[in-house]
C-alpha cells in the first residue's frame, strides 16, 4: 500500500494561493501563509516515488468434470498503480516531506485460473502545495510546474500487466505454457521546490517596513518589530481594491549587502518573488544611525537582486518610500528629492506610511491598474 502524506491543515491557517484553473490568473485568493510558531516553513524537499509493478499473467488449465484436457484459462495480471502529484491549495509548505519522503503506489495482483484478471494497483495521489516546481534529481529534467488548483501530473508510470496463458492459445498450440510477467513500476527521485505565487513582491532592507506594509494592505498579520530579520519566512496577503478586485502580495525576509554570499538570511527567499509581476522596493526614508543612507541601501539591494537573477532584476520595480510619518513635510520632501537625485530614479515612486496607512490605498490602486494593463497586453 502506498503512504499518503499527512495533510498540512491541522494547526495553521488554510491558505489559498493557487491560481484557479478558469479564473483570472492575477486574482488568487489568499490568507496569510501559516503560523510560524507551530510549523516551520519549508520550500525545498526531495522525495522518492515508486509506481506499482504489473501483476504476472497466470499459467492455468481448465479442470472441469467431464471436460478432459481443458484448455488454458490463465488470466492476465493487473496494472501497477501510477504515482501522481496534485496541486493542493490547502497546503502551503513542503514541511510534510521532511517526515514522509517515500511514496509507493500499489502493485497489480497476479492473474488466476478461470481467466481471472488480477486486480490493478490503485494510483497514488501525492498532494503538494500550488507553486511547486518538480525536477528529476538524476537527469535534471523539469517534470512539472504545478500552479493551478487540482493540477495533476503523473510522475511514475505503473508497470504493465503480464499476460496469462489463455492469450497464447492458437490453432497450433492449444495448451500453451507461456505467460508474460508484469513489468516493474517506474521509480524516480524528485526534487520539489516551492515558489510562491504572488502578483507583487516586497523587497527591501530589514526594518524597511515590508511586514508593516503587508499588514496595512491585507489581512496578513506577520510579525513586526524594530530589529532586523524579524521576518524569517515569506508571507502572503490578499490586497483588496474595491469590491471585486484583488491581488496577492508577498513579503519576504529583508536583504542586506552581501546577501548573495550568504550574509544575513541570504538571497534564497528571492525565489518567491520570481513569479511576481511587479516588485515594490521599500526604502526607509529616515533610517536610524548616522551612516544609514537610503540611496545606498537601494543600490545594495539592486546589486544583490542582479546577482540572484538578471530576469528578476529586470522586472518592473517601483520605489516605495516608507515612514513618511517620521519627518515633517519639509524634511520629507528634502530627503525624498535627495534620494531620487542620488539614485537617478526615473521609474515609478510612491510615498507611504505603512504605520499610519497613508498613501497605501493609492499604491494598491496603481498596482491593480498595472496588473490589469499587463493582463491586457498578454
Ligand atoms: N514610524 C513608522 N514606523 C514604521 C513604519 N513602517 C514600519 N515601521 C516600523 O519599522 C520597524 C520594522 O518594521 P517591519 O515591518 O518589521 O520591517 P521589515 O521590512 O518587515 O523587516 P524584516 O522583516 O526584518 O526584514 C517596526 O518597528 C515598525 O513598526 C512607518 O511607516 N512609520
Ligand atoms: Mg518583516
Amino acid at each position: 500500500m502506498g503512504t499518503r502524506p499527512a495533510r498540512a491543515s491541522l494547526h495553521y491557517a488554510t491558505v489559498r494561493h493557487c491560481e484557479e484553473p478558469t479564473g483570472d490568473a492575477a486574482i488568487a485568493k489568499t490568507t496569510f501563509l501559516f503560523d510560524p510558531h507551530i510549523m516551520k516553513f519549508v520550500d525545498e524537499a526531495t522525495i522518492r516515488v515508486q509506481a506499482g509493478n504489473g501483476g504476472h499473467g497466470a499459467l492455468s488449465f481448465r479442470r472441469e468434470k467431464y471436460v478432459e484436457r481443458g484448455g488454458p484459462d490463465g488470466g492476465d495480471g493487473g496494472h501497477g498503480g501510477s504515482v501522481y502529484l496534485v496541486a493542493d491549495p490547502a497546503m502551503n509548505t513542503l514541511a510534510d516531506f521532511r517526515v514522509v519522503r517515500r511514496f509507493r503506489a500499489e502493485s497489480g495482483r497476479g492473474g488466476a485460473g478461470r481467466n481471472k484478471t488480477g486486480r490493478s494497483g490503485q494510483d497514488l495521489d501525492v498532494h503538494i502545495p500550488c507553486g511547486t516546481v518538480v525536477h528529476d534529481v538524476d537527469t535534471g529534467e523539469l517534470i512539472a510546474d504545478l500552479t493551478q488548483t487540482g493540477q495533476r501530473q503523473k510522475v511514475a508510470e505503473g508497470g504493465r500487466a503480464g499476460l496469462g496463458n489463455t492469450r497464447f492459445k492458437s490453432s497450433i498450440n492449444r495448451a500453451p505454457r507461456k505467460i508474460t510477467r508484469g513489468t516493474p513500476g517506474e521509480g524516480r527521485h524528485l526534487s520539489l521546490e516551492l515558489k510562491l505565487i504572488a502578483d507583487v513582491g516586497l523587497l527591501g532592507m530589514p526594518n524597511a517596513g515590508k511586514s508593516t506594509l503587508i499588514s496595512a494592505m491585507s489581512e496578513a498579520k506577520p510579525r513586526i518589530a524594530d530589529y532586523p530579520f524579524t521576518t524569517l519566512h515569506p508571507n502572503l496577503g490578499v490586497v483588496r481594491v474595491g469590491r471585486l478586485q484583488s491581488f496577492v502580495m508577498a513579503d519576504i525576509p529583508g536583504l542586506i549587502e552581501g546577501a548573495a554570499d550568504g550574509a544575513g538570511l541570504g538571497i534564497r527567499f528571492l525565489k518567491h518573488l520570481q513569479r511576481t509581476r511587479i516588485l515594490l522596493h521599500l526604502v526607509d526614508i529616515a533610517p536610524i544611525g548616522e551612516s544609514a543612507n537610503p540611496a545606498k541601501s537601494v543600490r545594495a539591494i539592486e546589486r544583490e537582486l542582479a546577482k540572484f537573477s538578471v530576469d528578476l532584476a529586470a522586472r518592473p520595480r517601483w520605489l516605495v518610500i516608507n515612514k513618511l510619518d517620521l519627518l515633517d513635510s519639509e524634511a520629507f520632501d528634502k530627503a525624498k528629492r535627495q534620494l531620487i537625485d542620488e539614485l537617478g530614479w526615473e521609474g515609478m515612486h510612491f510615498e507611504v506610511s505603512a504605520a499610519t496607512g497613508q498613501g497605501t490605498a493609492a499604491l494598491a490602486q496603481a498596482v491593480m491598474a498595472e496588473l490589469l494593463a499587463q493582463n491586457e497586453n498578454e
